[in-house]
């Protein structure tokens, strides 16, 4: 046998799949041209206003390929109570009998591009090696977007196997025959039947999160679904936090957050928006990486009041997935700015009138480049990551949650991550007003058994001298007509000041039977119009909700049996002492 472990593998896949080309792609911007003039022959890609837009394409996914397929996600261990009860799990025989037929010859008159990329900043310790293979030239440009690809990646891999390998193709993009594999023992990803977002591009949730989860818990470090960001106080110190919230809950508009508080001095740097792969220091502080070098954005909701970071980032070297398309070729969603002019083309490429139904997808997109975005801290691609001081949960809760809160300790504060859960919204794929239980958010994306990703969490707890502080927060609680108490968006930044303030040991609160409470006086509401009552209500502890809660988070549990750690059911039981103790 000749050739690299990456060649061979090349080969391998390349003698399955059958395709008319194989292009290497060097991740140089010659190359981007060429890939977006093989779209735009192709019709994969439509150029943009390139005035308003320069750089900027538009693509349209198939209409039955619009978003994750958890359904369609599976782990393939090799043992089943390894994958755990919370992922769907198929056998690693039975996974390739089923994809390898769909895979052979399926890139025949086609193009096979390789994508090697890092993921993490270049030279990090953090970082690690992926390589797609695709016959999707969108995959390939968004790859560019959201990885360091190319000659960087080929470096530092040298002639090493050390590499994740992913597979993926088109296929004939039907439902029935769309399979996102994770053979997390030999580190490997197939993907086919989808060219869309999390399904297609394999270095973000399947690389970064589910294998990367996988392979974190055997050599003691964490990948997490959590956005990073670092919060300048008056004196010019930057405070890091990580923060875990399901989809759909305003990751990415927190990480971005223009802070109302800029002329006391608080100001808010961006390192990443969706996953942060974090490590004990030498020092005994957890330190992160955002692996990404790009977001991936949803569209509608997103302008110039909810995240003015983000509108100034996609006006260049953007791709838009499923948006609808102005007559001057300009890119529009829902909610960009007031109502939709009379005259759009929507996602799908048909002519849209007021009234009608939605112009963008509801789950439409941007892929664009970290660096455009306004808010990059400098610190962003630090090889060795940013030291945390706080780690964030939270939810969409209308009841249970407080606006803030804090636990008492690392694994009071595991127990929150654990018994995180988020009401869905219209705007999720899920049904509506349902709670749905997702521990460090991480449910749709734990590569392994949750009971023992909890003990890792602890595990690692365990190795911090100086171990951030843990906090829980709920911008969604809701008053008695259902309308949201708390402004939220960049007001933010006033709970995140008080977190800053309890790190310090300054921030002052009530020790309540849940954690740590801000006292009425110790958030800075200056400039908002919030009544006491409403402060109140924002910081009440409502016991009645917390009884079902409890009862809630313990069927949830039960079901990890041996492989939940007792460390869980302790803080399960002293929170129901508290409870009925006070
Ligand atoms: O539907 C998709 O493929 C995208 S989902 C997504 C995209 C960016 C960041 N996070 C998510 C998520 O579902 O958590
Ligand atoms: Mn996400």
């Amino acid at each position: 046998m000749s050739g690299t472990p990456l060649e061979r593998w090349v080969d391998e896949v390349a003698a399955i799949t059958q395709p008319d080309r194989i292009v290497w792609c060097d991740g140089s911007d010659e190359e981007a041209q060429r890939l977006y003039e093989q779209g735009l022959a192709e019709k994969t890609f439509y150029r943009l206003n390139q005035k308003a837009y320069p750089g900027c394409h538009l693509h349209r996914s198939h209409p039955s390929d619009v978003a994750r397929t958890e359904h369609l996600t599976f782990i393939c261990s090799r043992r089943q109570e390894d994958a755990g009860p919370t992922n769907n799990w198929m056998s690693p025989e039975e996974a390739r009998a089923k994809t390898l037929p769909l895979f052979r010859g399926a890139m025949r008159g086609r193009t096979m591009y390789v994508l090697p990329y890092i993921m993490g900043p270049v030279g990090s310790p953090f970082s690690k090696v992926g390589v797609e293979v695709t016959d999707s030239v969108y995959v390939a440009a968004s790859m560019r977007i959201m990885t360091r690809l190319g000659k960087v990646a080929l470096e530092q891999l040298g002639s090493s196997e050390d590499f994740c390998p992913g597979l993926h193709s088109l296929g004939d993009l039907s439902p029935e025959r769309r399979f996102i594999l994770h053979f997390p023992e030999e580190r490997t990803i197939w993907s086919v039947g989808s060219g869309y977002g999390g399904n297609a591009l394999l270095g973000k949730k399947c690389f970064s999160l589910r294998i990367a989860s996988w392979m974190g818990r055997q050599e003691g470090w964490l990948a997490e679904h959590m956005l990073i960001l670092g919060l300048e106080d008056p004196s010019g110190q930057v405070w890091y936090m990580a923060a875990a919230f399901p989809s759909a809950c305003g990751k990415t508009n927190l990480a971005m957050l223009v802070s109302p508080l800029a002329d006391q001095g608080y100001r808010v740097w961006t390192v990443g928006d969706d996953i942060a792969w974090l490590r004990v220091g030498p020092d005994g502080r957890l330190w992160a990486v955002n692996p990404e070098a790009g977001f991936f954005g949803v569209a509608p909701g997103t302008s110039d009041r909810t995240n003015p970071n983000m509108m100034a980032a996609i006006r260049r070297s953007t791709i838009f997935t499923n948006v609808a398309i102005t007559q001057d070729g300009l890119p529009w969603w829902e909610g960009i700015n007031g109502t939709g002019p009379d005259s759009l083309i929507d996602w799908r490429g048909n002519r849209w009138s007021p009234g009608s139904d939605k112009a963008a997808h509801p789950n439409s997109r941007f892929t664009v480049p970290a660096r455009n975005c306004p808010s990059m801290s400098p610190h962003w691609e630090d090889p060795q990551g940013v030291p945390i001081s706080a780690i964030i949960f939270g939810g969409r809760r209308a009841r249970v949650a407080p606006l803030v809160y804090q636990s008492f300790d690392w694994q009071h504060g595991v127990f929150v991550g654990a018994g995180m859960a988020s009401e869905t919204t219209a705007a999720a794929i899920h049904a509506v007003g349902v709670t749905r239980r997702d521990p460090m958010a991480m449910l749709p994306f734990c590569g392994y058994n949750m009971g023992d990703y909890f003990a890792h969490w602890l595990r690692v707890g365990a190795r911090l001298s100086q171990p951030p502080a843990i906090f829980h927060v709920n911008w969604f609680r809701t008053g008695e007509s259902g309308q949201f108490l708390w402004p939220g968006f960049g007001e933010n930044v006033r709970v995140l000041k008080w977190i800053v303030e309890r790190v310090q040991g300054k921030g002052e609160a009530t020790e309540t039977p849940i954690g740590f409470v801000p006292t009425p006086g110790s958030l800075d509401l200056e400039g908002l119009s919030l009544s006491p009552e409403t402060m109140e209500e924002l910081l009440r502890v409502d016991r009645d909700a917390w009884e079902q809660e409890l009862a809630e988070q313990k069927q949830f549990f039960e079901q990890f049996g041996e492989r939940l750690p007792q460390e869980i059911w302790q803080e399960h039981a002293a929170l129901a002492a508290r409870l009925g103790a006070s």
